[in-house]
């Protein structure tokens, strides 16, 4: 009996933790089709350029024969770094996107191939490091960053890393095929960490050097419920900063252990600090976290770190981790321009951080910075036609400083060190599962993209099309459409651009920050319109075919820094709703650094499809100026470019 209500009681528990998790649920990718418009080309670029250039890259590369090689599969030895696998986890995530979005039964094989590739790497007990499985425990023989022995140098090794994006390809191959192969290696590992870390006798008290495994973690217990997951993850996120558990880390950059975020326990760390990627990842989990389970200590600390990140340390494309040296966040409203590092990854961490803050609150805001790293700080990462990338994303070039990366002024098919490229393809074809939401019953629309998305509401199903030509224009019809007369409240988010609000906080303002009201109408009836909290909410019995159609005014606006941004004082940016636009040399004579704006400065603003993959560009009589997005950038080879310009 006894037995009996300890069982009922953990299936409670585990319920009430899982409903609770389900707050705020974001509509899986699989059901939300793009057909035309900005985000489909993407989504085709993804699909057509990026993945398949990618996983060109990492075949070449030799970093799947090392998985050949590590499963006795071929002969050879181990080629490139220790944080190789990653990029092989990621760009199979990224095809299992690919995937969702259109089934493809080439790739399906080719995908099926490479994971009896990864189940003939893991070694017995779960284990997998094709680095060590190839190279024994030896010290000195190898990358001796890969330390002696399992997990003995984690600061510097990626192993935990590394499976961190097996989990979340894993997950995302399950999704798209239902197939459980991946997830049995990705299951097996995760069962082998279980065993090795914790405070229990003979476990390690370690935490992994480069985060991304907590929220892996978190993401793996989710699909598969093995509550064992969720508490390693939980455990990851409280060892970090606890010298009197654990040892802290060595000093891999001379940093530092804040490098790491492991200078004090996370529930008293209150800065953005450290290693871009890695601080988003953790703070990305301790979000996901949150969304999970009550943790006062957590979400004290994790707005905190927040508003640090976001009111001080922020570029205005959404761009984080202003050093190069340590690739990390630097003091507060320290944002240079030419030599601002800004990684690709920390923008894709941000906006998976962002993404989970949502999730967690429901708060507009963090759908506002989303979008404004989707447009510039992410799309700038990528070339227009999505097979070259910048690693470095600096705000002003002088068409010549490459940050010794060979990228600050011409984008590049790969790198060295791949993480950046293996990002953007993760990313991008995932991106419409980021346009809607779910709240109980309620439906949220938080990003505006042309698309199709079939939703399951009351029991019901829902469909909802948009039509946009957003992000050029402030136009967006919703057709409603529920298989029967069905009332349930269907939110959309207001974007603060278009209520006149650049960025939360006060690192960016317009200057001219005057605001039409959004329009909105019902079936064609205007209706009155009451923005609470950043989202329009609709409570209606929608029936098929009602239609809603918004109007954000989208004037070009002219954005000052806050004043303690040294880098930017005397300076204005130009937007345009969700854009942020730079002159590039290539449209203005060879120059762009001197180009000064006046507060008067007139833009026209048009449409030109033969452009850069078709852009909206910004013209000024007045100096003869013209003014293209900030994503697209260095498409036309090296040449001068800024964004923030004399305000004369
Ligand atoms: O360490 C793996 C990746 O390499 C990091 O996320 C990037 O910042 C780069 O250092
Ligand atoms: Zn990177």
């Amino acid at each position: 009996m006894y037995k009996y209500c300890l069982f009922v009681f953990a299936i409670i528990l585990s319920h009430s933790s899982i409903s609770q998790d389900l707050k705020i649920t974001p509509i899986p990718l699989k059901n939300v089709k793009t057909h035309q418009g900005f985000w489909h080309d993407r989504i085709q670029t993804a699909r057509q350029t990026t993945v398949p250039h990618v996983l060109n890259k990492i075949e070449k590369s030799g970093r799947i024969d090392n998985f050949a090689v590590a499963g006795g599969l071929k002969k050879g030895v181990f080629q490139g770094t220790r944080f190789d696998d990653s990029d092989v986890f990621k760009t199979v995530e990224g095809a299992a996107y690919v995937l969702q979005n259109q089934y493809d039964p080439k790739l399906d094989k080719y995908l099926d191939s490479l994971i009896v590739l990864f189940a003939a790497a893991q070694e017995p007990d779960g284990y997998l490091y094709t680095i060590r499985t190839i190279n024994k425990d030896t010290t000195g023989s190898y990358d001796w960053i890969a330390g002696p022995t399992r997990y003995s140098f984690e600061n510097g090794s990626h192993e935990l890393y590394n499976v961190g994006h097996l989990y979340e390809a894993a997950i995302a191959h399950y999704e798209a095929t239902g197939k459980k192969t991946l997830l049995d290696v990705a299951t097996k590992n995760a069962d082998h960490l279980v065993k090795t870390f914790g405070t229990g006798p003979g476990q390690l008290i370690v935490v992994p050097g480069h985060e991304e495994t907590e929220t892996a973690l978190i993401s793996l217990y989710r699909t598969t419920g093995k509550k064992e997951y969720l508490d390693l993850a939980r455990f990851f996120i409280d060892m970090r900063g606890r010298s009197d558990k654990r040892p802290l880390f060595l000093d891999e950059h001379k940093l530092g252990p804040s490098y790491f975020q492991d200078h004090i326990p996370v529930i008293r760390q209150k800065e953005a600090v450290g290693h871009a990627v890695r601080a988003q990842y953790l703070y990305a989990a301790i979000a996901d976290m949150l969304s999970i389970e009550k943790n006062e200590g957590y979400d004290t600390a994790i707005h905190r770190i927040w508003d640090d990140a976001t009111l001080k340390k922020q570029y205005i494309t959404g761009g984080v981790g202003a050093r190069e040296d340590g690739e990390a966040f630097d003091k507060g409203y320290v944002l240079p321009n030419d030599n601002a590092y800004a990684e690709t990854c920390a923008a894709v961490a941000n906006m998976l951080w962002n993404h989970k803050m949502y999730l967690y609150t429901g708060e507009a805001k963090y759908m506002d910075v989303f979008e404004r790293v989707l447009y510039n700080g992410f799309l700038g990462g990528m070339s227009v036609k999505g097979d070259k990338f910048f690693y470095v994303n600096p705000m002003a070039s002088d068409g010549k400083n490459d940050f010794g990366k060979g990228s600050g002024a011409v984008r590049h098919e790969w790198f060295g060190t791949a993480c950046c490229p293996t990002n953007v393809s993760r990313f991008l074809p995932s991106m419409p599962s980021y346009i809607y939401a779910k709240k109980g019953d309620e439906v949220v629309v938080n990003l505006f993209a042309d698309n199709e998305a079939n939703l399951t509401v009351k029991n019901s199903s829902v469909k909802l099309n948009q039509q946009t030509k957003y992000p050029w224009e402030g136009n967006v019809k919703i057709t409603v459409s529920p298989e029967k007369q069905l009332a349930f409240p269907l939110s959309i988010r207001i974007p603060g651009w278009a209520t006149g609000k650049a960025i939360p906080g006060d690192l960016y303002t317009y200057k001219n920050a005057d605001v039409k009201p959004v329009v909105l109408k019902i079936n064609g009836k205007t209706t009155a319109t009451n923005i609470e909290n950043g989202f329009i909410k609709l409570n209606r019995n929608w029936k098929k075919g009602d239609v809603i159609e918004l109007v954000l005014d989208m004037p070009v606006r002219k954005v000052k820094a806050n004043e303690n941004v040294q880098a930017n004082k005397g300076k204005i940016a130009i937007e345009k709703g969700p854009i942020v636009y730079c002159a590039e040399g290539h449209d203005n004579g060879g120059k762009a650094l001197s180009i000064a704006l006046s507060d008067d400065q007139v833009f026209k603003s048009s449409y030109n499809k033969d452009l850069l993959e078709g852009v909206n560009t910004l013209k000024s009589s007045k100096g003869n100026v013209t003014l293209i997005p900030y994503y697209a950038w260095a498409n036309r080879g090296a040449n001068e470019m800024v964004i923030w310009f004399e305000n004369k």
